[in-house]
């Protein structure tokens, strides 16, 4: 089954889990709010504009779509927006890396339903997402499969092995999404290493790619479902965003990298969000 709300509904629920990740991240003392916050356009456009399917009463159904959060240190985010689709209460949002919480600083598939893949260490996840999309296309489904990857993770030499195996495969059911938010851990991309322009250098590994605002609801939608319409190679968006977006000021500041806010701060925060 697919979620399919209106645009007004997918931008309340885009506010709604914002507010999940300052809260929880806050009430942690730890996590990555910023990384999480720049990813939500494309997380909610995919689980609630009729995008991905998925059922969370049955969360292995085999038919369903897989969504994979390849920058897994974004966990606040996957976590608030698998609570919003019914996999689990809201309220256990607070236990964010609390002990003996499921809820763990990084996703872990064996604990936490409609969790696909125990991500966190970068750049393992398109892998993982093209051992999905073999699997699916072997046992005769039409399942399609998401991966969403940092700009500073695609550094990572096993991502673009796995850029060259998918298009190998022909996986049409493979969907990558770099989550350009121009920073990284210790500063810019750019200046870290700098892969720009980066569309080009999928399409020249034989990928179909989009360039979107990656915080633009429509883009987001549009750019998702574009994406089914590819037959024989894969593809990916390259989501231009800004990394804590829209906390004024929290945009692009690299010393926010794996930081709460203090609860002064998030007060702040909600407020801008309304
Ligand atoms: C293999 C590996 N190396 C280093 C880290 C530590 N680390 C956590 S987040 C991060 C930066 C990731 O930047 P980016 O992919 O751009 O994600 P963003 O937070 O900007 O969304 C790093 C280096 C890690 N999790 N895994
Ligand atoms: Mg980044």
């Amino acid at each position: 089954m697919t979620t399919t709300r209106s645009l007004a509904d997918l931008k309340d629920i885009a506010r709604r889990v914002r507010r999940d990740i300052i809260t929880s991240t806050t009430t942690a003392g730890s996590g990555h709010p910023t990384s999480s916050l720049s990813g939500v356009e494309i997380a909610v456009a995919l689980y609630f504009g009729g995008v991905l399917r998925y059922d969370p009463r049955n969360p292995h159904w085999p038919q369903r779509d897989r969504f994979i959060l390849s920058k897994g240190h974004a966990a606040p985010l996957l976590y608030a927006v698998l609570a919003e689709a019914g996999y689990f209460a809201t309220e256990e949002l607070a236990t964010l890396r609390k002990l003996g919480s499921r809820l763990e600083g990084h996703p872990n598939m064996r604990r936490v339903p409609g969790v696909e893949a125990s991500t966190g260490s970068l750049g393992q996840g398109l892998s993982l997402g093209i051992g999905h999309a073999l699997a699916t296309r072997l046992d005769g489904y039409d399942s399609r499969v998401y991966v969403m990857l940092g700009d500073g993770e695609i550094d990572q030499g096993q991502v673009w092995e796995a850029a060259m195996t998918a298009h190998k495969y022909r996986l049409d059911n493979l969907v990558a999404v770099v989550d350009q938010n121009g920073y990284q851990q210790t500063g810019a991309t750019a200046q870290v290493l700098d892969l720009r322009p980066i569309a080009p250098k999928w399409e020249a590994f034989g990928w179909f790619a989009q360039e979107i605002e990656g915080n633009d609801m429509e883009q987001a939608l549009a750019a998702l479902k574009k994406t089914a319409q590819q037959k024989g190679r894969p593809s990916v968006i390259v989501s231009r965003t800004v990394k804590g977006y829209p906390i004024t000021h929290l945009l692009s500041e690299p010393n926010y990298h794996g930081k709460p806010l203090t609860p002064e701060e998030a007060q702040k925060a909600l407020a801008e969000i309304g």
